[in-house]
């Protein structure tokens, strides 16, 4: 049409990172498709990408801060909003200081301009001390890991998938997810390439599902019970002489100690509490071993679990033994042409970092990493007595239904002082807040991943400018975060220097990088690079990342290197290559050198030896994911959730049969921590002795604004999830594998 207007973004709702195209017209989103000449992505899109547009119109949308009022919201300015916040935070910071205030980081912060890069200003300006994230149910365990073998928690290596022969993949369904701290725009597609070209890929997953389909190769597994399966694997390596380091022997301490702890595991050991054929264990050692270039993948399967971090561990273990990690084709670490801060180790972390530096105060649970388990935010608050939080800042997460134990955080939170969401709906933890205040929609400000190109397949750099303009009258969310850290803080409200505090934060950015081991602007003068990288926000802090970075210009160190205003010269993207080997360069850890067997894992071995001898649990619950959905908060665009239903309880025939129930019946299924009643969906794709329910669901909340999700409510899997189950050494919460009843409703 005339007036239509074409526009380059990227999605940011999930790793695959597609480049889109976005046609609009006035303000109206006419239509969405895949930006075919995009460099990464080439084309590639899933329907929820064509949504944002739904997303940006949707009228539950807040384009407005609301403070309670009686038992509901009213409407308020921004300076009337931040005023509120400062109302209900000084008794509380008066009586019980910055202690009494804690805050939970949500997910889309990790995808979101602005969130992603001023969360770590918010955290150390607030002065809060006591942090929750979606992180504890999530890939803690993998922080773990990565912090003990490579020195940093974000140092996570993804499968080459491009280049790999054999890839082994546990406890990921990117059919659905589409990839996770694996960004790849159409992972099945690789999948499908690596089969051509006469490679293999085998999924492990209690249930067969569109991934392993694709794969064409499925191992059922007993939820759980990873660890046990990939312990057998490195048995098998050191029994039949598979194990080669190659270029990684003159790296890597502990061998031995590995093949020690090992020796107990042979497949016929594990295969009846796995139920994984010890033949099949052999088969897939030798073939990881055999092949020239191969992974190990695990996921969220093998992090919310009762053995997250040693599953997780020996991901990473059977990629060295094997001399695949940081070789083409192996398991790699991506190079982001952005530096970033969440590559810094914290300032109160010595090298080789400390886990258990203090516990919680109610039920004494360690810190790691900085956090506590999400599961214990809802007894420091109902708790009474000294410490009990007061208030909480939520940004952009909904742990009522993220959380494990989620009735418990739900009568908690109205416990609470002061209650501030930053969040762009009234769902089902928002409408416990005192003052919510919403932040852009995405087609509204500029986007580039920061985090997220950490994990990439491929390393390639895309900046995509804002579709739409923001209303005038709108902060952006750094300015928010800014805002309400330094109301924290102790400022007044309408004494928030925004652009000096802005300022400060980042020089901190400038300063923290220039300590950096190799940093290329070490010996600077901090006012010519002040100088140098004029903006501000998250765009400034862009450019100095990409400045600094590996393809960077350095500040006049090659002046033909990558600048944001180069880079927005690309408006399809900059494709910088395949992944490079980075070791030993990019390793922090102790002596630079990979500790295999860390005496903090291999700690908990003894718990893992005993998980043997349990015998069968009956039917254990496990999560699930879909391409139509996004955890909790899409549910309210209705090209998304119309058709069928896709919250059931997935069960197999045979289980089905066993308790009279039939496809579409509806079940009551209980668990230690809670009960819900939900139909039925009867398959074969699952393992008999498992269920399985999606996450994210359970709209039906008195008081939300979410008039499409609320017609498609669904159930709240996390009320059947106890929150005492954690990794025992991560914290990360157990929400695959929990026991659970099930009868006809
Ligand atoms: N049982 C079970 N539980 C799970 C999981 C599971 O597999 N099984 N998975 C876990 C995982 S991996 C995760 S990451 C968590 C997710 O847990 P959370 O991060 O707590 O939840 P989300 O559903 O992602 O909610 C995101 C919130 O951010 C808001 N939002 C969306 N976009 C924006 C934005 O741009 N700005 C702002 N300010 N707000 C925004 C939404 O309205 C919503 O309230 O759930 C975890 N919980
Ligand atoms: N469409 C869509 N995409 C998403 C999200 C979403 O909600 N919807 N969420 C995003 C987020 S926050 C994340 S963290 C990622 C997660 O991305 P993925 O890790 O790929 O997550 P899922 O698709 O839930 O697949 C997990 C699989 O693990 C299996 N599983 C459960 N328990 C076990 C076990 O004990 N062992 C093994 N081996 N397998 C097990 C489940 O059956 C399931 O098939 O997805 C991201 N992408
Ligand atoms: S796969 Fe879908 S949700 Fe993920 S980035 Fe691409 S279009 Fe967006
Ligand atoms: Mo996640």
């Amino acid at each position: 049409m005339v007036n239509d207007v074409t526009h380059l973004r990227t999605c940011p709702l999930c790793e695959a990172m597609c480049g889109l195209e976005v046609t609009v017209q006035d303000d109206q989103v006419t239509r969405i498709r895949a930006d075919r000449e995009d460099v990464w992505s080439q084309g590639y899109l899933c329907p929820k990408g064509t949504t944002l547009g739904h997303l940006y119109e949707d009228p539950d949308r807040l384009r407005a801060p609301l403070i309670r009022d009686g038992d509901g919201f009213r409407e308020v300015s921004w300076p009337e909003a931040f005023a509120e916040v400062e109302r209900l935070l000084a008794p509380v910071l008066a009586e019980d200081g910055v202690d009494a205030v804690s805050c939970y980081i949500g997910n889309p912060t990790a995808h979101n301009f602005s969130l992603g890069r001023y969360a770590g200003a918010f955290v150390p300006m607030s002065g809060i001390t006591q942090l929750y994230s979606a992180g504890t149910v999530d890939q803690w365990p993998k922080n773990v890991v990565a912090t003990l073998l490579y020195g940093g928690m974000w140092d996570i290596p993804v499968p080459d998938l491009d280049r790999a022969e054999f890839v082994l993949m546990l406890g990921a369904n990117p059919a659905a997810s589409q990839g996770s701290l694996m960004a790849c725009p159409d992972v099945l597609g690789r999948i499908d390439a690596i089969r051509e070209r006469g490679g293999r890929v085998v999924v492990v997953d209690p249930r067969r599902t569109k991934t392993a389909d694709r794969a064409g190769e499925w191992v059922a597994v007993q939820p759980g019970t990873d660890a046990l399966l990939l312990m057998a694997m490195v048995q098998v390596l050191f029994a039949e002489g598979l194990v080669d380091l190659a270029h990684l022997a003159p790296l890597v301490d502990g061998v031995d100690e590995v093949e020690r702890l090992a020796a107990p595991y042979r497949p016929e050991a594990v295969e009846a509490v796995t139920r994984v054929p010890a033949d099949t264990i052999r088969d897939l050692a030798r073939s990881l071993a055999a092949a020239p270039a191969g992974a190990v993948y695990g996921r969220i399967g093998t992090c919310n679990q009762e053995f997250g971090t040693l599953a997780s561990w020996l991901v990473e273990v059977l990629n060295i033994l094997t001399g695949n990690l940081d070789r083409p084709g192996g398991s790699m670490f991506a190079n982001p042409a952005s530096w970033s801060i969440v590559t810094v180790r914290p300032p109160d972390q010595a090298e080789g970092w400390g886990f258990n530096r203090w516990t919680s105060r109610v039920r004494g649970a360690p810190e790691v990493l900085g956090q506590y388990p999400v599961s214990c935010l809802a007894e420091e608050i109902a708790t009474p007595g000294e410490g009990r939080i007061r208030a909480l800042v939520v940004i952009a997460g909904n742990p009522v239904i993220s959380a494990p134990d989620s009735d418990r955080l739900d009568a908690a939170l109205p416990q609470l002082d002061a209650m501030i969401s930053i969040d762009n709906w009234v769902n089902e933890t928002s409408r416990h807040a005192h003052v919510i205040l919403p932040g852009l929609s995405a087609l509204e400000q500029p986007h580039y991943d920061d985090l997220i190109w950490l994990f990439a397949t491929r390393n390639a750099a895309n900046f995509s400018e804002a579709v739409f303009p923001p209303p005038p009258d709108r902060p952006a969310e750094w300015e928010i975060l800014l805002r309400v850290a330094a109301i924290i803080g102790g400022t007044a409200a309408a004494e928030v220097d925004v652009e000096g505090f802005d300022d400060g934060y980042f020089m901190g950015l400038v300063m923290a990088q220039q300590a950096q081991a190799g940093s290329r602007i070490a010996d600077r003068d901090l006012t010519e690079i002040l100088e140098a990288t004029p903006g501000r926000g998250p765009e400034r802090i862009l450019d100095f990342g990409l400045r600094v970075g590996p393809w960077g210009e350095g500040y006049g160190r090659d002046p033909d290197g990558l600048t944001l205003a180069k880079l927005r010269e690309h408006p399809h993207g900059l494709d910088l290559g395949a992944l490079e080997p980075r070791l030993p360069g990019m390793l922090t850890s102790p002596g630079r050198r990979i500790d295999l067997a860390p005496a903090y894992i291999t700690g908990d071995l003894d718990r893992l030896a005993a998980r043997i001898g349990r015998g069968d649990e009956g039917l254990v619950l496990v999560s699930r994911r879909h391409v139509r959905s996004n955890n909790s908060w899409m549910h309210n665009v209705k090209v998304l959730v119309k058709g069928k239903d896709r919250c059931t309880l997935e069960i197999n025939t045979a289980d089905a049969d066993r308790l009279s129930l039939v496809d579409g019946a509806r079940a009551r299924v209980s668990s230690e921590a809670g009960s819900l009643e939900v139909p039925v969906e009867v398959t074969d794709t699952i393992t008999a002795g498992v269920v399985c329910l999606p996450h994210g669901w359970g709209h039906d909340k008195d008081g939300t604004r979410l008039s499409v999700a609320r017609e498609h409510a669904g159930v709240n899997n996390n009320v059947l999830a106890p929150g005492h189950l954690v990794d025992v050494l991560s914290g990360n919460a157990v929400v695959n594998g929990i026991p659970v009843e099930v009868v006809p409703a």
